[in-house]
């Protein structure tokens, strides 16, 4: 693994690696300036990271370092892992400063990386709990204490920064960190200890390090890691994904963070070694989770115990736990397994987490967030500015900050488009000539995406033709019919000998779909979800004034009509339809259960009424009030 002189801003290098299809495009090659996420990105800078910033302060995150250089005397404070939330929000700034100069930004940041730097033991141990009489704790108890889920942020926020800015600073600080757990954890053979983290994160960091730094013997410690998960070296549980060695897992098990980064990391191993047992395991877990554990959301880990992935479709909708980071770490895994192999399916997972896994963790002013992410509420779920156990604002951050690295991807062949959004990219194809790319569209609020190629030569641009485009999608260049094949869950691939000014016009129909569950996910029998395009929809109590979501029922020739609306929650596309309302009977007032006496225990009073649906990433954004996303459907 040689190591580039001059870092680029990339996401996650796989410029180098011998067993992935796809190689990176650097985040400051692409500018969004669309309607849905430019206005995102730029309260993630203006006011996400300055507010969270604060939080760090005024929770004493920042102080914990400080107490350990001794600036400050005063208790540790907070979750163990509380120094993660300073890495999590480090590199989020790292990826706002690649394209955005910022000179109060550079300042917040060179004041963490003081404090960070300043905390740092002798021997590179770098810990804020774990110091004076504290410090004999160092490594006692790998399963519960998080110490490497800490050296991992701190090293992916290292090289978030080192890529972003040049920077070294944070650099060596993640690199005397990561040489100490590489002397202290290995095989018995080398004389070093067999143990390993009870939270995964620090696998695909140390995967990143080594393709940041060109130093092989991190990517060789996280290998490490990962064959010594799974033997019972921490207890053997599934909780900590340690019940079974990674190459025989088959299904989604254990605490959902936990599982996608520990898949995250392994897909990271496999792009590097290309052992088919590490990508047959990922397969199938991932195709578990996909067809029987996981969300319409694409939210997973059902579980509010354990904050676990339940049994095959155990989905509860309103005790959904869903946890943010889960979906951000189902990005991560995803954006891996698209590299390796570039499988459509990948890439329109990803997109279906980014808009409907981890948005509605976020409000809409990018000042407060869900921990949990329901797909029923009674207007009791609300975010909150912070948490104790912060870990998922600014896992929403440093995702948002780095968005432009997910939009494309360049092979051989190639330009790969999986995201769509209207701006510019400036893309260099592998033999160095430099393509630009312009999209125009209104994308995820309507299906019509030009782009303009501007380059020449011969080359291939593919176009993700969305899983969710079932019927219809039509592509053409510079006006006339694409010849090869528009299948969805596929890549378009458009390849020929290209003159400034093609255009690539891809229509992506968008018509309202109501989808059904597996019959065995009990609380969605007999209802349906409504998608348009990329997007969830939910009936919100604010929209649907005078009745109660629960009794709502769709007619069986329901038809939902899409309508723009630029005044309701910063701009966006309602769905407007005709439904029943079945007021419950008064008998029902007092029992919770009662012999039964006919449909629904008497006749009920029913009544038309207009259904108003809003996109489920901008729920409760408004006054308190219900939220359901699975509503019945007549004769299902
Ligand atoms: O344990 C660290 C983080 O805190 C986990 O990833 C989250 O689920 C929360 O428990
Ligand atoms: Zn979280």
């Amino acid at each position: 693994m040689a190591v580039t002189q001059q870092p680029e801003p990339v996401v996650v290098d796989t410029s180098r690696s011998q067993h992935t299809q796809l190689q990176p495009v650097p985040i400051t090659a692409v500018s969004l300036t669309d309607q849905f996420w430019a206005p995102r990105r730029h309260t993630n800078h203006t006011v996400t990271l300055p507010s969270q910033f604060q939080q760090l302060e005024s929770s004493h995150r920042l102080d914990n370092f400080r107490r350990v250089s001794g600036k400050l005397d005063r208790p540790f404070e907070g979750p163990i892992f509380n120094d993660t939330d300073v890495y999590k929000w480090l590199e989020a700034a790292a990826w706002t400063l690649a394209s955005e100069n910022d000179r109060e930004l550079e300042r917040l940041v060179d004041i963490a990386i003081t404090e960070v730097g300043d905390a740092q033991q002798p021997d590179g141990y770098l810990h804020t709990y774990f110091v004076g009489d504290k410090a004999h704790e160092r490594w006692t108890n790998l399963r519960d204490l998080h110490e490497m889920y800490n050296a991992g942020h701190l090293t992916q926020a290292a090289v978030a920064h080192y890529r972003a800015t040049g920077s070294r600073r944070l650099l060596d600080i993640a690199c005397r960190f990561a040489d100490h757990i590489c002397d202290t954890f290995g095989p018995e053979e080398e004389g070093k200890r067999v143990d390993v983290d009870g939270h995964e994160e620090v696998e695909m960091a140390l995967v990143e390090l080594a393709r940041a730094t060109g130093n092989d013997k991190y990517r060789k410690q996280a290998q490490f890691f990962v064959d010594v998960r799974g033997r019972g070296v921490i207890g053997g549980r599934p909780y900590h994904q340690d019940h079974t060695p990674l190459r025989e897992l088959s299904t989604m098990d254990g605490h959902a963070v936990r599982a996608v980064y520990y898949n995250t990391g392994a897909a990271d191993l496999y792009a590097e070694s290309g052992e088919q047992a590490v990508r047959d395991a990922l397969n199938r877990m991932w195709h578990n989770m996909v067809t029987r554990r996981m969300y319409v959301s694409s939210g997973i880990g059902s579980r509010y115990d354990w904050e676990a992935f339940g049994k095959d479709f155990e989905l509860p909708n309103e005790r959904a736990y869903t946890e943010t980071c889960a979906a951000i770490g189902n990005v991560m895994w995803n954006w891996r397994m698209l590299a390796i192999d570039g499988d459509a399916r990948f890439a329109d997972l990803m997109e279906q987490s980014l808009y409907n896994g981890v948005l509605p963790g976020l409000s809409l002013d990018g000042q407060e967030y869900f921990y949990q992410n329901p797909l029923e509420d009674d207007g009791t779920h609300r975010r909150q500015p912070w948490f104790g156990c912060a870990c998922c604002p600014p896992n929403v951050a440093r995702l948002l900050a780095s968005l432009p690295g997910y939009f494309y991807n360049v092979s051989d062949a190639g330009i790969w488009v999986h995201l769509y959004a209207e701006g510019q990219a400036e893309i260099k194809l592998q033999d160095g000539r430099t393509i630009r790319l312009q999209q125009r569209t209104r994308y995820p609020w309507d299906g019509a995406i030009e782009v303009e190629v501007t380059g020449e030569g011969t080359f291939s641009l593919f176009l993700r033709i969305p899983g969710w485009c079932e019927e219809g999608a039509t592509l053409e260049v510079n006006g006339s019919p694409y010849e090869g094949p528009v299948e969805p869950g596929t890549y378009a691939e458009v390849r020929r000998e290209w003159r400034p000014g093609d255009v690539v016009r891809l229509t992506l129909p968008m018509p309202v779909r109501q989808i059904e569950a597996h019959p065995y996910v009990a609380e969605d029998r007999g209802r349906v979800a409504v998608m348009r395009g990329p997007l969830l929809y939910c009936i919100e109590q604010a929209d649907n004034p005078g009745f109660d979501p629960r009794d709502v029922t769709l007619p069986a020739d329901s038809a939902f009509s899409p309508e723009f609306r630029d005044d309701l929650l910063g701009g966006l596309s309602v769905l407007r339809t005709r439904a029943k309302v079945q007021e419950l009977p008064a008998e029902w007032a007092k029992p919770l259960y009662r012999t039964v006496k006919g449909p629904r225990g008497g006749k009920p009073q029913e009544r038309e009424v207009d259904l108003v649906a809003i996109p489920y990433l901008a729920w409760a954004n408004r006054e308190p009030g219900r939220m359901q996303v699975w509503l019945r459907l007549e004769g299902l």
